[in-house]
């Protein structure tokens, strides 16, 4: 994708905006070989659906079952790279008045890319805690076939992620709102749009006269609400926006490949 198919009126906008709020779904991974949820769960993981594993009760009912997809996720993870699409974000942070990242995905690619202002609305695949305080378990051993004890209070230890059917931390939840409440532009990145009050934050957005841009190869609930739809993958799209971005600002330099 190339920055002349980047819409002008898109490029002007991303111009004049003083806050940018991004929300980047799975399929922002999907290019560092990380499959999305909609995907079918490979190998071991075919029989279940992601929502049937995410949470509580799953942990509850079969720890080791839970703990091992995670495992599972987090070593796939470590053999991810951020891919062009993250880097896009970061040069584009660097373009604009402010620009923040609520992100839904657990694996912290956009902080490995760099990004800083990064909302980790869902958590983080790498952060343990133990289910009796919730004291935070940095270094749990790697590979470990089954929750780990506590070294403070001998619970086991869960991941770090908001599963189905918990509340969104607070904190996370109020800078998400107020990020969606106070831009002028909300990019709405490779996400299907179906889990809440993720997916809310583009109403929000909208409703306090924000701008919405979809990039998604397919449509979603939201591409309706959005002015502009790039049917590209991000890590085509993002790279492109940036380019053209550049151009109109009449600063020079390619995005990195
Ligand atoms: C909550 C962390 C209040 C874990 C995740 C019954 C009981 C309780 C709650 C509910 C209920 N019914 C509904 C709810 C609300 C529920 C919900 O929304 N359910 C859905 C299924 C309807 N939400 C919750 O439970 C939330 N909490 O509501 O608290 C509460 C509390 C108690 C009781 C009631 C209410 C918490 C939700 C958080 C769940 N945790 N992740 C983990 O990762 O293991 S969700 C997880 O799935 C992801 O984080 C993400 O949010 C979601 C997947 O969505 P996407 O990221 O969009 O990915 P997807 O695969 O779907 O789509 C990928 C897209 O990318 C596609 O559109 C594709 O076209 C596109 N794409 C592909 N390739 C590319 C691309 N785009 C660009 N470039 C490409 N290359």
């Amino acid at each position: 994708m190339s920055a002349a198919s980047i819409p002008a009126a898109l490029t002007a906008t991303l111009a004049a905006a003083r806050r940018v709020t991004v929300l980047t779904g799975a399929g922002m991974s999907a290019e560092s070989g990380v499959p999305t949820f909609r995907d079918a769960q490979a190998g071991l993981w075919s029989r279940y659906r992601p929502e049937e594993l995410a949470t509580r009760e799953a942990f509850e009912a079969d720890p080791d079952a839970v703990w091992s997809w995670y495992e599972w996720r987090r070593d796939l993870v470590e053999k991810a790279e951020p891919n062009p699409g993250h880097v896009a974000l970061v040069e584009l942070a660097a373009l604009v008045d402010r620009l923040t990242i609520v992100t839904q995905n657990v694996d912290g690619l956009h902080l490995r890319a760099g990004s800083q202002d990064v909302i980790e609305f869902h958590g983080n695949l790498f952060e343990n805690y133990c289910v009796e305080r919730g004291h935070p378990m940095t270094s749990v051993p790697r590979p470990c076939p089954a929750p780990p004890p506590c070294p403070r209070c001998g619970s086991p230890a869960r991941p770090g992620v908001v599963w189905f059917g918990e509340s969104i931390p607070a904190n996370a939840l109020e800078r998400a709102l107020a990020a969606a409440q106070e831009c002028d532009l909300f990019l709405a990145i490779g996400t299907s749009a179906l889990v809440y009050p993720a997916a809310g934050l583009a109403e929000t957005a909208l409703g306090a006269g924000a701008v919405a841009v979809e990039v998604n190869p397919q449509r979603t609930s939201l591409s309706g609400l959005a002015e502009f739809c790039l049917r590209a993958p991000s890590g085509e799209a993002l790279p492109a926006i940036v380019a053209a971005l550049r151009a109109r600002l009449g600063i020079g330099g390619a995005t990195r490949p």
